[in-house]
């Protein structure tokens, strides 16, 4: 097919576009509205590869969308350059991470230069340079002045192979996010960011992202952050202090509570066990250690048998006084709510299942043979005014007994066992029993949430140093800020082997400080922090790179942001973009910010898969970027890319066709060298079915890019090449002015995909570059109109009007025009029609008897 190199093409408009650098964002001056374009900034951990080529595609086709509509774009890239990514790669090739890391960054510079993409390149950013992580630096100093960063020991995930600690949200499925491996808990003093304080906040403001984010990504969102309504109960406990609170979402069901269970690893468990007799604490120390060795998943699985200690102490009910044995089981969770539970068998499945391995009672208190729909509550009373226990004798509820059938009762009904709430709907009985325990003083309304705070150290070499020191009398203050940017210490001389403990405690000199306050010898702190608060800001960070004087301008951030269009992977859903949510709530609350969320859309593409498997440099199935830039070339592989399928699907690469796609670009191109007339002639001249196909694209081609339906956009540009091949070749040939309107329009739309080949025609065509840059054509209405029919308008059979109406109307559509119609109400005369027959787009027929 050739005809056009599309290498030379490429290296030609690229050195324009280096020379001209014609995609810089206006400043001030430019009054055009703004758009702010993001592509989820890549990690130098490799070479790029064609799951990047699809990102990074997608990214372009918007930016350069948004300037043909006229409005000033930001569309800036940088690198997630620390982290474990390139600190292990470096590791596994006896490198150091700087340099490997800038390497790789370099090259990945090269590959997009190559690929076309209208970056801002006056504004690049790596987290990794001391002009950037000094503002994580800045950014940790400000959440603990806020209280909302702060240290604890408690248990974490534990990564054994990467030997660092983990956030909750780079645990998935129990194993560690990065390399794969099972994780466990280990308890450790760490720093945690406070993310819980903002937990309602991060869930609300979800609804303002309903219909601009994918679906999926707010539901995983919301089960995330997993809020439960319901209230805490307050249990004394039979020879001992003080009161013990746990968590429900069913206090309606007090009266049915017949045992007590508490986390075997919680302080709690720990505190009744001594003073319990020697068999017992043997008993609780080898369930204990089995307990440790569990996985939160497989502690939570419904499926494995229940297993737990009876601890030898009493829980007693606020509500009736009665004992509950106290037991401690795998099950309950030492982290959520506040890890003891009491249990309702008759009414909870798993505490019914461990009712039933260790024969403890079952009591029912919810009889869900009445069901209660309505919010009004039902309630009978015998004579003397005492509701009357609806269900308490039924001898239907032995079919339902759940200590017989081994199903738990979590239906609707009607409350029965429960003394004052005797009668009442779920609902109601939760009200009325929050307001007895809260004028009790042995409960309250409260919620609950899955979401936990965020785990930030990490024992690694390659990130950004938290800015603390620990000074000999066990303080800990902040590095002063003039001693900021706190940077890395040299690489030589450190063992970066991960070993458990940061490599930076190694660093013997650099550990050396000073107690700001007293002079005193003090030492740093030395794990790094999790790269998830590196990219938590980025967006923000790119108005001015490398301003050493603020984070980033609040002016510059209330112009630009939020992020008019965020594009990356769906694994992002959770981690990144809860951080960045949450960090931009953080500095809306310091009066940085105007605006609440980041991102106002985002776009998730699917996965380029090689044989089944999403591509990776581990299982060999890499089809590398940037040699796929000289063969086959920017252009193709982008619009082979983008017209593979819907953006967020999946893409397998053996289905990808790079030979339709240069086919496609070389009828294009021929299409442009055979135009023969000026760019001078009038176009209204030209073939009026032709320019029907050119302004129908110029019309639907906005709302189809705004829907990201790339795909359905090239097929209609494919569309609109063969019909210009089919003009040129017959009638009025390459001389008809709608072939070089159609040739112009090609060229403009196609520069979303194919940005050197579109330069390339604008050029044949006889313009001056960049096409890049020249505002959207506005479609003629007069060529959009379609093909029309008369249609005959009949009241009682006689002829009253006729309409002229597009030829594909629809029978409502046509009723409508009808009954509107001059003539026709002219003909009725207040007559009312009874009847009405529609045959679209020929006839309508009324009636009036
Ligand atoms: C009594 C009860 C009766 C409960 C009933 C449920 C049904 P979600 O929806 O996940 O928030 N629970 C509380 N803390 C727990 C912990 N640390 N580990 C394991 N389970 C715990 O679940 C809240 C329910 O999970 C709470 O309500 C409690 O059991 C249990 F018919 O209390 B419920």
């Amino acid at each position: 097919d050739g005809g056009f190199d599309a290498y030379a093409i490429q290296q030609k408009w690229q050195a324009r576009w280096a020379e001209s650098d014609p995609f810089r964002a206006g400043d001030d001056s430019d009054t055009r509205p703004r758009k702010y374009v993001l592509g989820m900034f890549p990690y130098p951990s490799g070479d790029l590869h064609m799951g990047h080529a699809e990102n990074y595609a997608y990214v372009d086709v918007v930016a350069r969308f948004w300037r043909h509509r006229g409005y000033n774009v930001l569309n800036p890239i940088g690198w997630d350059s620390f982290g474990l990514p390139a600190e292990n790669a470096a590791i596994q090739r006896g490198a150091e991470p700087r340099g490997w890391t800038y390497a790789n960054i370099e090259q990945h510079k090269k590959s997009f230069r190559q690929y076309g993409s209208s970056y801002d390149w006056s504004r690049i950013l790596h987290t990794s340079d001391p002009e950037y992580y000094r503002w994580n630096q800045w950014l940790f100093q400000r959440l603990y002045e806020r209280d909302l960063a702060y240290r604890k020991d408690s248990p974490v995930n534990w990564c054994p192979n990467d030997q660092t600690v983990l956030a909750n949200e780079q645990v998935v499925d129990g194993h560690c996010e990065r390399c794969g491996a099972e994780v466990i808990k280990k308890k450790l003093t760490q720093w945690y960011f406070k993310i819980t304080q903002y937990a309602d906040r991060l869930l609300d403001d979800l609804n303002q992202l309903e219909g601009f984010w994918p679906s999926k990504v707010i539901r995983m969102q919301r089960n995330w952050i997993g809020r439960s309504v319901g209230a805490d109960i307050e249990f004394e406990i039979e020879g001992r202090e003080g009161r013990v609170t746990v968590f429900s979402t069913r206090p309606d069901t007090l009266h049915g509570a017949t045992f007590f269970v508490v986390a075997p690893d919680s302080d709690l468990a720990a505190e009744l066990v001594t003073g319990a007799d020697s068999d017992i604490r043997m008993r609780f120390q080898d369930y204990l250690e089995q307990v440790q060795r569990e996985t939160d998943i497989e502690r939570q699985s419904t499926d494995r048998p229940k297993t737990g200690v009876f601890l030898g102490r009493y829980a007693i009910n606020p509500v009736n006084g009665e004992r509950l044995p106290i037991w401690a089981a795998d099950y309950v969770l030492a982290d959520y709510g506040h890890g003891a539970v009491m249990a309702v068998p008759a009414h909870d499945q798993r505490d019914l299942d461990f009712a039933r391995a260790f024969d403890l009672p079952v009591r029912v208190v919810v009889d869900t043979t009445a069901p209660i729909t309505g919010a009004i509550p039902v309630i009978e009373l015998d004579d003397q005014g005492v509701p009357i226990d609806p269900g308490a004798d039924d001898a239907s509820l032995d079919s339902l007994n759940p200590a017989v059938t081994g199903i738990a009762l979590t239906g609707e009904g009607r409350m029965i066992n429960s003394g004052s709430l005797n009668g009442l709907s779920k609902r109601n009985a939760i009200a009325r029993i929050t307001d007895e325990l809260l004028a009790a003083g042995t409960g309250r309304a409260a919620k609950s949430y899955r979401l936990r705070d965020w785990l930030i150290s990490r024992q690694r070499f390659w990130g950004t140093p938290i800015p603390m020191i620990h000074t000999e009398d066990g303080r800990i203050v902040p590095v002063p800020e003039d001693q900021l940017p706190l940077t890395l210490p040299d690489v030589q001389g450190l063992d970066l082997t991960p070993k458990g403990t940061s490599p930076l405690g190694g660093a013997t000199e650099w550990m050396q400080t000073v107690d700001p306050e007293t002079g005193e010898p003090a030492l740093r702190d030395p794990d790094t922090m999790d790269t998830f608060v590196d990219s938590s800001w980025y967006f923000l960070r790119f108005f001015a790179p490398n301003d050493p004087t603020e984070a980033f301008s609040s002016r510059e951030a209330n112009k630009w942001a939020p992020v008019d269009s965020y594009i990356g992977g769906v694994e992002h859903a959770i981690l990144h973009l809860l951080y960045a949510r949450f960090i931009t709530k953080v500095l809306f609350d310091m009066g940085l910010i105007e605006f609440t969320e980041p991102f106002s859309s985002l776009i998730n593409q699917g996965m380029v898969l090689l044989g089944g498997s999403k591509m990776s440099k581990s299982k060999g199935n890499l089809v590398e970027f940037a040699s796929s830039m000289v063969d086959p070339g920017a252009d193709v592989v982008r619009t082979a890319i983008a017209f593979a399928g819907p953006v967020e699907d999946d893409i397998n690469w053996e289905d990808v066709s790079t030979t339709g796609a240069h086919k496609f670009l070389s009828r294009a191109w021929r299409v442009a060298s055979d135009v023969t007339s000026a760019p001078e002639v009038v176009w209204a001249e030209g073939d009026q079915s032709l320019r029907r196909v050119t302004h129908r694209l110029l019309a639907d081609a906005p709302g189809l890019v705004e829907q990201t339906k790339f795909n359905v956009v090239i097929a209609r540009l494919m569309e609109l090449v063969n019909a210009t091949r089919k003009v040129i070749d017959s009638g009025a040939g390459p001389a008809d002015p709608a072939v070089r309107e159609a040739a112009e329009v090609t060229a403009m739309v196609l520069d979303l995909f194919a940005p050197h080949m579109a330069e390339e025609m604008w050029e044949i065509l006889g313009y001056e570059p960049f096409v890049g840059l020249v505002p959207w054509r506005q479609a003629d209405p007069m060529l959009l109109v379609e093909d029309s029919v008369t249609s005959v308008v009949q009241i009682d059979g006689k002829v009253r009007s006729t309409l002229t109406v597009p030829a594909r109307i629809d029978a409502a559509a046509l009723e409508e025009l009808a009954r509107n119609d001059e003539k026709v109400l002219r003909s009725l005369d207040g007559k009312e029609i009874v009847r009405a027959i529609v045959r679209a787009p020929k006839v309508v027929s009324f009636s009036t008897r």
